[in-house]
């Protein structure tokens, strides 16, 4: 019965911590000049894990990862640290802001050719606990440390490790 639970369990939570998102960034427009960027990314939520893909003909644009005031700016790095693909896969490893420039010519200056998201920790947050799909009490925080990014980030943490070992014991 416990292997049962353990089961139903994994069978909740894992789909949660491997259904990463692809996002074709400018959807069928794809990595272009005169396109809003923010506006396209402003009702988008993305995760760590999620995939964005920058899609243009190769040579017409190029894709550098900057800084804020890079994007601010439209500061162009070395040209070895652009993604050249013309179909340029980037993982969102890590969450918080990030920021994308073109580098060719004026694009990113003149054409608005830049993009910023602002990437939220993974699935392993608490609304997917899955002591809650299983109806057993709410997670209680303390009141006063709900909002603070500390306690979910601790949250996670042992979220992380109760299902690691809950799979080695399962397998
Ligand atoms: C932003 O990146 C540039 C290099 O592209 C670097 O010189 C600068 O110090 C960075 N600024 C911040 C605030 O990290
Ligand atoms: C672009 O890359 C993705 C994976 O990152 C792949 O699924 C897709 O087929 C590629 N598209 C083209 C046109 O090469
Ligand atoms: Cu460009």
């Amino acid at each position: 019965m416990a292997s049962t639970r353990i089961i139903i369990l994994l069978a909740i939570a894992l789909p949660a911590l491997v259904s990463a998102k692809e996002f074709m960034v400018g959807d069928q427009k794809g990595w272009t000049i005169n396109f809003d960027y923010q506006q396209w990314a402003q009702d988008k939520e993305f995760h760590v894990g999620d995939k964005l893909i920058f899609s243009y003909p190769v040579g017409a644009h190029n894709v550098f990862k900057v800084n804020g005031t890079g994007f601010q700016n439209c500061i162009k790095p070395a040209l070895s640290e652009a993604l050249t693909s013309g179909n340029d896969t980037i993982v969102l490893a890590t969450p918080g802001r990030k920021w994308y420039i073109c580098g060719v010519g004026q694009h990113c200056a003149a054409g608005g050719q830049k993009l910023l998201i602002v990437v939220n920790p993974g699935a392993m947050s608490p609304s997917v606990s899955p002591s809650q799909s299983f109806g057993a009490p709410t997670q209680t925080l303390p009141a006063t440390g709900s909002a603070d990014g500390t306690v979910v980030a601790s949250f996670q943490s042992i979220m992380a490790i109760t299902l690691a070992v809950l799979f080695v014991i399962a397998v």
